[in-house]
């Protein structure tokens, strides 16, 4: 192996379609054995595909190796993508049957790109079956960017499906993971539709899921009809309880409407560092329609921790990955302690106009102090930016595992923090 170009180009890139590869028949390896490529040391891309004219072509791209040696348990690194389809339509990148995925890892860029330009955006991509950033026996074989980058106003293409049936031998998901960013980033203020579900997401260095590639987006108005999966937020956990073996979950969203949306839970080993669950053992999914509350309350079967979670809407958006497990909500700049910790609730005794609890930053880190689990403090102080916390005394150092996210302040824009933490009475 080893091209000056890309491995195996078609359309309107530079380079043309090589000998060797079956692409006459629109297809890129089969899932036979010995009918897959290895398509890996390539200067550029391992496979690009442009231009729509072969968008009646129904490309299917299985069996492959795309950056990793012939027992998939190297890289040997595409300069560019692993796969780059620029402006095409429809293709199939894996599928559910055994062999049919593809092993894509160790690439310098993204394993996978969706891209294009005005009007030449690619859509009708399925990508399933593939093992993204993850060799044989689970070897490292991370890619340097995302695994999966949808951009450039892409809509309408699938990253994995929730598994119909556990036992048998098809698998619509993905496994993504071992990445140095996000698993699955979906950018630009048209792409949407794109519906990530049923996918072993985790391990990645940033976001399972990242909508807008910038971190967690819980800040972004999802009621603004515009944005990458329109700024879908994930539903926030507000309690989870073990009740007779099941697990009961009820969770709040920022919904723009009541109409029908797919929830699904997935279960982690550990929490990630960040505060976000990545997604890793796809669990369960339920359509749900929001109370006026904008509350849903869901029994999980069997008792589950570590739980994570995303939404999809009626058009196929699915939002980020939410917290992992129940985060404490900060929504006070005043600096009372917690009245009760270790009672699992972040508060300090008083009631909000409303009736909510006051949850103080001191409260939400001695709350958090007093578990060795995984904690994410969020803030969602009511008023306008910017926030001062005066503090009254030194805050406690964090002993617990927490993530603390002040970019989940209503307000905040990417790198202009509006929680300030005001020490100026310390002296
Ligand atoms: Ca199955
Ligand atoms: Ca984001
Ligand atoms: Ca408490």
């Amino acid at each position: 192996m080893g091209n000056g170009g890309h491995g195996i180009s078609i359309g309107a890139g530079p380079g043309k379609i090589l000998p060797g590869f079956n692409v006459l028949n629109c297809t890129i390896g089969r899932p036979a054995d010995g009918e897959g490529n290895i398509i890996s040391g390539n200067k550029l891309d391992g496979i690009y595909i442009g231009g729509d004219e072969f968008g009646p072509c129904n490309i299917t791209i299985q069996n492959n190796l795309i950056g990793t040696n012939e027992t998939v348990t190297d890289m040997i690194p595409n300069g560019r993508n692993g796969i780059e389809l620029d402006g095409t339509r429809p293709i199939m990148i894996g599928g559910p049957a055994p062999h049919e995925g593809n092993y894509i890892g160790g690439n310098g860029l993204s394993g996978i790109v969706l891209t294009g330009v005005a009007e030449f955006y690619t859509d009708n991509v399925g990508i399933h079956g593939n093992s993204i950033g993850v060799g044989a026996q689970q070897t490292y074989i991370g890619n340097n960017l995302d695994e999966v980058t949808i951009d450039a106003d892409s809509r309408n293409n699938t990253v994995g499906e929730p598994d119909p049936d556990p036992n048998d031998d098809q698998f619509p998901g993905n496994v993504i993971a071992y990445n140095e960013r996000s698993g699955v980033a979906v950018i630009g203020n048209l792409t949407r539709q794109n519906p990530i579900r049923g996918n072993y997401i985790y391990s990645n260095g940033g976001l399972g899921i990242d909508l807008g590639a910038d971190g967690p987006s819980i800040h972004h108005d999802p009621n603004l009809a515009e944005g990458p999966n329109l700024w879908l937020h994930a539903p926030i956990f507000t309690a989870i309880q073990i009740v007779n073996g099941d697990t009961v979950v009820d969770a709040t969203l920022d919904a723009l409407t009541n109409a029908p949306f797919t929830v699904d839970f997935f279960a982690n080993k550990s929490c990630d560092p960040l505060g976000y669950g990545e997604g890793k053992f796809p669990l369960f999914s339920q359509s749900v329609t929001y109370d006026q509350h904008d509350n849903i309350h869901i029994v999980i079967p069997g008792e589950h921790h570590n739980l994570s979670m995303t939404t999809t809407d009626l058009f196929g958006n699915t939002s980020e990955i939410s917290t992992c497990g129940v985060p404490y909500i900060v929504n006070t700049t005043n600096d009372l302690p917690d009245d009760n910790p270790g009672d699992g609730v972040a508060k300090t005794g008083n009631l909000l106009p409303g009736g909510r609890l006051e949850c103080s930053l001191r409260a939400a880190i001695m709350e958090a102090n007093t578990t060795t689990d995984s904690q994410t403090i969020l803030f969602d102080i009511p008023g306008a930016a910017p926030f001062s916390i005066v503090l009254t005394n030194f805050l406690p150092p964090l002993t617990a595992p927490a993530a603390i996210d002040a970019t989940s302040q209503q307000g905040y824009a990417f790198g202009h923090p509006v929680v300030k933490v005001d020490g100026v009475n310390l002296g």
